[in-house]
């Protein structure tokens, strides 16, 4: 059943191998995000291969309805099938987009000039199947190139698309698997704690925050308990990071972790403690151990960093293969978005500006980049109340009206059935805004004064679902 509609997605794969290998002149829109940037590395590399001339630019949501179709072929990325684009179908430009996010138009929209590949079309769920990248990667596939598989990896991480049960499933599953074959890509079962290979194992442990433990946040704690499971914190003079440990001590680690957990959670939790706190890392064995770039999970935080500080050729340019210059860039905006984000966490902490609501809790983030509101509510629910969900507003920018919501939860609320992403673009519609994403991330665009209504909508939601 499944099989038999990727079999049918993948003919109109062999369409958009016709359309693309017949242009002459390309232009590529895609997502500003990692898996956005991701999908564009990976069509720009095909293109080069291809010798077909390409300009590619990286737009925002919002961006989409001021662009003009002045190329034979435009390819929209990671974004395009939730935006109205009927300008360009009629225009002379042919058009194909390469998205996963819930589509708009139906399946035979358009006429031969306009080609839409949607997994949602063929009954494929694209928050946890494929991503944007992925998409792309489909496509380079049907030109040999499988070398470009760790791409669609690193693009499907980078879209949180193993966030749930901390595997790559579905499409995802065959994509990494191309990876594997052709010795790119490892993937191993390991305790899923962010920073495998960069971070000292007692700062990574003390990020631990869908549960608040007493190890979260405070690295005497993680030490102490390091010291306990007998886990030596460094090798000679270096600082050990998760990458140094023997499976044995991670099994120390992760019965403890067990333990500690079992202890704060209600007992209907219980079940779903494993899938916390372990997973698969995917490692990229072209890159060195140590480096971000080996794991993909922070490898595709440093994609972000690029991204969220609009130096997004940055990041095309090391995808694409510059370990040099482009590299070093990335370092500096890694170490700058990591100050950024360790200002702004400082400025929430202070005053006490989460607010508690019955069912959520909430900070008004003004001033914080919107591009990022996301991510310092994610590390902000570990000071909070990691049974309720964490709403963080800013403005969406300094040129436009309107606010940038962004939820964060712990994944348990995910595991007892609540979709915030469904939830959230509910409500968002409710104030006369837009909104989705995925259950544990997700965001909304919602007008200037609708806040508190928002709020209270919101809030009451969710009497009975928490
Ligand atoms: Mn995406």
């Amino acid at each position: 059943m499944v099989n038999s509609k990727v079999g049918i997605m993948d003919q109109m794969f062999s369409k958009a191998h016709g359309m693309v290998q017949e242009a002459e002149d390309v232009k590529i829109y895609s997502h500003i995000d990692c898996d956005g940037i991701s999908a564009g590395a990976i069509l720009s590399s095909t293109l080069d291969r291809l010798g077909i001339n390409h300009e590619i630019e990286f737009i925002s949501l919002d961006m989409i309805e001021d662009l003009k179709a002045e190329n034979e072929l435009t390819i929209f990325s990671d974004l395009g099938s939730g935006q109205n684009l009927d300008k360009f179908s009629t225009s002379l430009s042919k058009i194909l987009i390469l998205d996963h996010h819930p589509p708009l138009r139906s399946l035979n929209h358009g006429n031969g000039r306009f080609l839409e590949l949607n997994p949602h079309h063929y009954g494929i769920d694209g928050s946890y199947q494929i991503s944007g990248g992925g998409m792309t990667y489909l496509l380079a596939r049907t030109f040999g190139f499988y070398d470009l598989s760790w791409i669609g990896v690193l693009s499907a991480v980078g879209d949180m698309q193993n966030s749930l049960n901390g595997k790559l499933q579905g499409l995802n599953h065959g994509i990494l698997n191309d990876g594997i074959t052709r010795s790119l890509v490892d993937s191993v079962n390991d305790l899923s704690i962010y920073g495998r290979q960069t971070r000292p194992l007692f700062v990574a442990l003390s990020y631990f925050g869908d549960v608040n433990l007493p190890i979260t946040n405070n690295r005497n704690e993680c030490i102490l308990m390091l010291n306990k499971l007998d886990i030596p914190t460094k090798n000679g003079r270096k600082q050990r990071s998760l990458c140094d440990l023997t499976l044995e001590e991670k099994r120390r680690i992760f019965s403890e972790l067990v333990r500690m957990l079992s202890r704060e959670v209600p007992h209907r939790y219980v079940k779903h403690i494993p899938k916390l706190i372990s997973g698969d890392a995917y490692e990229f064995l072209m890159e060195k151990k140590y480096s971000p770039l080996r794991d993909a999970s922070e490898f595709s935080t440093a994609i972000n960093a690029c991204g969220r500080h609009k130096n997004h050729r940055v990041a095309l340019e090391v995808l694409k293969g510059d370990r040099g210059l482009a590299l070093d860039d990335m370092d500096s905006l890694t170490r700058k978005h990591r100050r950024y984000l360790a200002e702004k966490m400082d400025w929430v902490r202070e005053d006490e500006r989460i607010t508690q609501l019955e069912n959520l809790q909430y900070f008004d983030g003004n001033g914080i980049k919107s591009e990022v509101i996301g991510t310092i509510a994610g590390m902000i629910l570990s000071y909070g109340d990691w049974k309720k969900p964490i709403i963080g507003f800013t403005d969406i920018s300094s040129e436009k009206s309107g606010i940038k919501v962004s939820l964060r939860c712990s994944r348990l609320l995910a595991h007892d059935g609540i979709h915030f992403g469904n939830i959230i673009r509910k409500v968002a519609e409710k104030v006369g805004g837009s909104g989705g994403g995925h259950s544990v991330a997700c965001g909304a665009y919602i007008p200037e004064d609708s806040r508190g209504k928002f709020l209270r909508i919101f809030n009451e939601t969710l009497n009975g679902v928490i």
